[in-house]
């Protein structure tokens, strides 16, 4: 029966009809998918069947993406006999601290958590369930109590309620890595192309698996208000020599936080951002308004994580790849370097190094006054506050029964201030039904 209908004589006309049709469909189709990526949707359904037809071929990577990359055990567990958690100070003793907000894998409930822990009062104060199907990096809390983050996986800009309500708010960007808030209130988060942007194209950096990464503003309800590819950025200021002196890899660039300024200090401006591009060990200041690159630094840095800044003059880098010969980490740092003197200072290389602090990726630092500063060991699931004479106030190790370690997915301390009116709101907050 098949094998009768297979081998139906059909005329030739119909038969050139047919391939001009197809040949006019494909033609309408490349034309739908190129102006939906170069000018936006301009076709309403039909642009979104082209762009969604377009990406069929992807789709299957990123399903199975999410079924085996996420990962949350540690590669090594080096914390089996100690406590999970422990303080070093008097309970209520520590009213100028603030809050660490924490993302973890709780093992114990087989649940993707985020918890506000009270550093005074020692103890967890709200807790959010995260129903994305991943873990997600580096949670921002808004003043109604919601967490604003993205989806490991996915890459995909969540929205979590105070009663853990999950909605996607952007899913046309691949976002990833830090989540941070500008004076005006925006959002600034790292994002992958997808077509690699023209720059890169350009370049000769298009092959298949390269990872083109880009700086993002969005506002609170998702919407894309500006993007910039990075070798965008460094063509247009004449800075290609800085980073085509290493030979180029899948992942060239691998931005990793943008910190935005959010006030004038003597050698930044506001809504200036800094930029961490790990895999050329280069922090980088640059200014939206005028696309200009203001400084950049290569080392001493070294595969670093996480840039901020302390005050009008210094900026704290967390530092990761203290490698020994064998390409190994065997400790971190928390490197401060100041503009006003052009110099750098590591005030915690011992506490580094006798805690054995040594995270090879991931990882991140924050000031929290002169004297302490709290570490996330992303990898081995250590969190701890320590003071510049490596006494430490406080370790968490996020780990199960057995002592197996789990993963962090970036940490934030906030200031006691400005929290006060959303933890009254957590604390009054009704969810059940
Ligand atoms: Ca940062």
């Amino acid at each position: 029966m098949i094998e009768k209908f297979l081998s139906k004589k059909i005329e030739l006309w119909l038969v050139l009809i047919i391939l001009i049709l197809f040949f006019i469909g494909t033609v309408l189709f490349g034309g739908l998918v190129r102006s939906y990526l170069i000018a936006g949707n301009r076709f309403g359904v039909l642009g979104e069947i082209a762009i969604f037809m377009a990406e069929l071929p992807t789709k299957p990577a990123k399903i199975l993406n999410n079924i085996f990359v996420s990962k949350y055990l540690s590669d090594q567990h080096k914390f089996i006999d100690v406590e999970e958690e422990t303080f070093f100070y008097k309970k209520k003793s520590r009213s100028d601290l603030g809050y660490v907000l924490i993302s973890r894998h709780d093992d114990l409930t087989k649940t993707n958590v985020v918890e506000l822990l009270d550093l005074n009062l020692q103890n967890v104060i709200y807790k959010w369930q995260n129903n994305s199907h991943d873990t997600i990096d580096h949670p921002l809390l808004l003043d109604d109590g919601s967490l604003i983050t993205k989806d490991y996986s996915s890459g995909n800009l969540l929205k979590i309620d105070k009663c853990s309500k999950t909605k996607i708010i952007n899913d046309n960007n691949f976002l990833h890595h830090s989540t941070e808030l500008d004076a005006d209130g925006n959002l600034w988060i790292p994002i992958r192309y997808h077509p690699n942007s023209k720059t890169s194209q350009s370049l000769g950096l298009d092959n298949i698996g390269f990872k083109d990464d880009g700086i993002a503003m969005f506002n609170l309800n998702g919407e894309l208000l500006y993007k910039k590819n990075i070798f965008e950025i460094i063509v247009e200021n004449n800075l290609e020599d800085i980073i085509f002196s290493n030979p180029p890899s899948l992942d060239y660039i691998h931005l990793n936080d943008i910190q935005p300024v959010l006030e004038d200090g003597k050698f930044w401006k506001k809504n200036d951002l800094f930029l961490s591009i790990r895999n050329q060990s280069i922090i980088m200041l640059f200014r939206p308004s005028t696309n200009q690159i203001i400084w950049y630094k290569k080392g001493p840095w070294s595969r670093q994580h996480d840039v901020d800044i302390i005050d009008k003059t210094r900026i704290s880098v967390f530092d990761n790849n203290k490698s020994n010969k064998l390409g190994i980490t065997e400790f971190n740092d928390y490197i401060i370097y100041n503009f006003q003197t052009n110099k750098v200072e590591l005030p915690f290389s011992e506490t580094f190094k006798k805690y054995k602090i040594a995270t090879p990726t991931q990882g991140l630092s924050e000031t929290i006054n002169d004297k302490e500063i709290l570490i996330e060991e992303s990898d081995f699931g250590r969190l701890m506050i320590v003071d510049k004479n490596s006494k430490v106030l406080w370790q968490f190790h996020n780990k199960n029964e057995k002592g197996e370690s789990f993963i962090l997915s970036w940490s934030r301390y906030m200031e006691k201030k400005s929290l006060n009116n959303i933890t009254e709101l957590l604390r009054n907050s009704n969810c059940s039904g």
